[in-house]
């Protein structure tokens, strides 16, 4: 299920790390040549001035040799012509002509602007504060604190920028698009991922993963999540107040409406209650046929009339059935319509005058994607629709409709249809479509 949707999030995490990776690794890099040069020993102190250059041992991870470094004192090698300022040199050999380290101190300067300027406004800021720090006493850094394994310090600084993200989250855009997900859908969700990644900082290897991961976990919630009726709930409170809860369902044809109904009757026969069912749809030749054997396979009573009848009258005695026998729950089963038949639609409202259901379902056909989610928002207009079920969720990889539907009328999804059985339905969760999408 929703197989396509998981790949293309996952994709993404994917993209997003191996672009953020990359830097990473070319910081790492930069680090590790950086530390070749201080395993050199001898230091020159001719020419250059290197203040007050404390050394102590600290334990290469790497190499599990121990390499002096320079912990304290002014890091800077100051050039005695006083023009350049190394920031990054911190060592020099003594073999080295002054030529030499002027033109390393050239090509460093070179480098440390070149970085700057390739970096956000954030990250230029953290690599003065940087060098700022490399001009304090370091002294004054904590004791013993630990560097992230394997950082270069510009790495673990590195801030996600807009600039890392935008191709990647429009790719998944596209994709969303290509994947039946609605356009206002797939928009909110590459534009509260981009807040929520741009600005974060890096500092230590996964965690660019587990970002994206978070930020398309709260993406996709906030989408889901709808507020809406328990049918549960609603059921327990017929049960008491002897006053039967009536749900009609609705939807274009063949979405699966007499399916479903079957399945609820079931799903609630076996929680306790007593249903019944409205064989309203009265227009489709072997419909009432259809649903009366149904009815009969789960145990439920059905009122029926004679083809081409009048639906609202099929339901209204449904409704005065329950009422008398002290049934908890009336399933009105409609006839498929398109949403565009006027007159159809309009024989639909009448059901609704004459009876007054308490909830309008709205049953789609998950395999239709942006169609289905279409049609959920004509049912709406012209019923007012309370919740949604989606069928044929087990053959959907694509997952546009379950991601998209419930957002698009702000009405929550609640079941899926996952089979032609009558146990084939489930109650829909935000966090388990979530995890379906974003689990390992
Ligand atoms: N795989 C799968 N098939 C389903 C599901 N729900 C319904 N179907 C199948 O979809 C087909 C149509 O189902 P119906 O229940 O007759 O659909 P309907 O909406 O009542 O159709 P009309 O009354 O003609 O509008 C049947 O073959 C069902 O078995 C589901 O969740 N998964
Ligand atoms: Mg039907």
């Amino acid at each position: 299920m929703f197989e396509s949707l998981k790949k293309k999030f996952s994709g993404t995490i994917g993209k997003i790390s191996e672009q953020l990776s990359s830097e990473e690794e070319e910081a790492i890099k930069e680090k590790e040549s950086k530390a070749e040069t201080t395993s050199i020993p001898d230091l020159e102190v001719g020419k250059k001035e290197v203040t007050s250059p404390k050394t102590e041992k600290k334990e290469d991870k790497t190499s599990g040799k121990d390499e002096e470094k320079v912990a304290s004192g002014k890091e800077k090698v100051e050039e005695i012509d006083g023009e350049k300022k190394s920031r990054f040199s911190f060592f020099r050999r003594k073999s080295d002509t002054e030529d030499e380290d002027t033109e390393d101190a050239d090509k460093q300067d070179k480098d440390d602007s070149k970085l700057k300027t390739e970096l956000s406004p954030d990250e230029a800021a953290a690599v003065s504060s940087k060098d700022q720090e490399s001009d304090m006493d370091k002294e004054s850094e904590k004791e013993g604190e630990e560097e992230p394994s394997g950082l270069f310090t510009f790495a673990t600084h590195k801030t996600i920028s807009e600039k890392d993200i935008d191709d990647i989250l429009f790719e998944l855009e596209l994709a969303l698009l290509e994947g039946d997900v609605a356009m206002e859908v797939a928009e909110q969700i590459i534009n509260s991922v981009k807040e929520d990644l741009v600005g974060r900082k890096l500092k230590r290897r996964g965690d660019v993963a587990q970002f994206t991961r978070e930020a398309l976990k709260k993406a996709i919630s906030d989408i889901l999540v709808v507020d809406g009726p328990n049918l549960n709930e609603l059921v327990q409170q017929a049960k008491k107040t002897g006053e039967p809860l009536k749900i009609m369902f609705v939807g274009v044809n063949g979405t699966g409406k007499t399916t479903t109904i079957s399945k609820i009757a079931d799903h609630y026969v076996k929680a306790g209650y007593t249903p019944v069912i409205a064989a309203s749809d009265t227009f489709r030749a072997g419909a009432i046929e259809q649903i009366s054997h149904h009815a009969e396979n789960v145990g439920v009573k059905i009122i029926r009339h004679q083809k081409g009848a009048d639906p609202a009258a099929v339901a209204y005695d449904a409704v005065e059935h329950a009422r008398a026998q002290n049934k908890e729950l009336v399933l009105i089963d409609t006839a498929g319509r398109m949403q565009t038949n006027v007159n159809l639609m309009d024989e639909m409202k009448k059901i609704q005058r004459v009876v007054k259901p308490d909830l309008a379902i709205f049953v789609g056909d998950a395999l239709t994607g942006n169609d289905a989610v279409e049609q959920a928002r004509k049912f709406d207009e012209a019923v007012g629709v309370d919740g949604i079920i989606l069928t044929k969720a087990d053959a959907d990889a694509k997952g546009g409709a379950a991601l998209s539907i419930g957002h698009v009328i702000n009405k929550p999804i609640l079941f899926l249809g996952v089979g032609q059985g009558y146990g084939d339905i489930m109650e829909f969760h935000p966090e388990w479509m979530v995890e379906q999408v974003l689990g390992d």
